[in-house]
């Protein structure tokens, strides 16, 4: 269940004025489709499991609409799960760019994941997509996120 301390003050009031903001007739509930325009005005990155479980469960209960209260917990597990996984992520990053200069070269990745150099280029070679043949951060985050979606 959610732990609040990982998200900020700010998050929850980001959470606060999207609802405000997508709630447009202001009956404080969301309909399915405004729960999907929420989540792009937030800007989070919402796992297809996530969501088709928060919609599923709506379909249950036979509901329209979400809540205040439902919105707001959902979009709790969504920010945290995406702040865990972006620290995961660095984690992992950091640990393969052995020097520190920001690029995971073909044979720091070779190393870090013990596999051969040719796997290595092979995985660089899809995910390069500034084409200098090493991935920067967000190259490595798309990489993983294309691999786990
Ligand atoms: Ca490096
Ligand atoms: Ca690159």
């Amino acid at each position: 269940m959610a732990n609040t301390n990982i998200l900020t003050a700010d998050d929850l009031k980001r959470i606060k004025t999207t609802f405000r903001e997508i709630d447009g007739n202001g009956d404080g509930r969301l309909t399915k489709h405004e729960l999907k325009r929420a989540c792009k005005t937030m800007g989070v990155r919402v796992k297809r499991e996530h969501m088709t479980s928060m919609l599923s469960s709506m379909e249950k209960c036979e509901k329209e609409y979400l809540t205040f209260r439902e919105f707001d917990a959902f979009m709790r597990d969504v920010l945290e799960a995406q702040i865990v996984e972006d620290r995961y992520l660095k984690d992992v990053f950091a640990s393969m760019d052995e020097n520190g200069d920001g690029h995971a070269t073909h044979d720091e990745i070779a190393k870090a994941l013990g596999i051969s150099l040719d796997v290595a280029l092979e995985m660089i070679g899809d995910a390069d997509k500034n084409g200098d043949g090493k991935l920067n951060f967000k190259e490595f985050t798309e990489l993983y996120r294309r691999q786990n979606d």
